[in-house]
């Protein structure tokens, strides 16, 4: 009976905790800011892929991983009156992907650009344009306050800790709920296989084992997966 309130809490918490980190994801950017950080990672992905800013406010690619990376914008994708940017500071697509790697930015690097002038410029990374690591930015009056959900979406769609350059705070607090959760169910899964082993006649109902088992997994499952986005960025 305690056991089965003991289990009830812990996937109950779960779910909770679950539902917590992905409303602290989604709040991440706040729109008013001027500086936009997008972060480039390891899974090879700028994040968030698609940012809509407004007129005069910069864009910071950071390199949270260790792999090189450029932002390097396509030629045929600047508004009209923008001049060719890329980093590397190079003057066109074509000689900045030849003189690659110039414009690389290493594990811990940045790079800035301002944008002045409306519209959509497309880019992308030299190494790894061959797997779509590619990105857009959107500057619009408004800026992120007019288009809601494409930065956000985006963000709750990729994966859940790699993406949390301000939320890592977020991502440990889950890791260490994650792991109490764990615990917990691991626990009951023991006792469980303690009174089976020791022949205790009372019969438990399987599906209470069943659950616990599952749970108990996933929430490892989690915890790996937290622990390693976090050692990663
Ligand atoms: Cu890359």
């Amino acid at each position: 009976m305690l056991r089965r309130h003991f289990l009830q809490f812990a996937t109950g918490s779960l779910a909770l905790l679950s539902t917590s980190s992905v409303v602290m994801a989604a709040e991440d950017s706040p729109p008013t800011l001027q500086t936009h950080i997008i972060a480039m990672t390891d899974d090879m992905i700028y994040d968030p892929k698609v940012i809509t800013i407004a007129p005069g406010d910069t864009v910071r690619w950071l390199n949270i991983g260790k792999m090189g990376h450029s932002v390097t914008a396509y030629e045929n994708e600047l508004p009209e009156g923008a001049s060719y940017w890329a980093s590397g500071d190079l003057t066109s697509e074509n000689e900045t992907r030849n003189k690659y790697p110039i414009g690389d930015i290493t594990g811990g690097e940045s790079y800035s650009h301002t944008f002045e002038i409306e519209g959509e410029y497309g880019y992308f990374c030299i190494p790894h344009e061959s797997i779509q690591m590619t990105g857009k930015v959107i500057v619009q009056e408004g800026g992120a306050s007019l288009a809601t959900s494409s930065s956000s979406t985006s963000k709750t769609s990729d994966q859940f800790g790699s993406n949390l350059p301000g939320g890592s705070v977020g991502g440990a607090f889950a890791a260490v709920g994650i792991l109490l959760t764990g615990i917990s169910v691991l626990l009951i899964f023991a006792s469980d296989l303690y009174s089976f082993i020791m022949g205790d006649p009372e019969t438990r109902p399987k599906s209470a084992r069943i659950i616990a088992f599952f749970v108990g997994v996933a929430g490892l499952l989690l915890l790996l997966f937290m622990i390693g986005t976090l050692i990663l960025s």
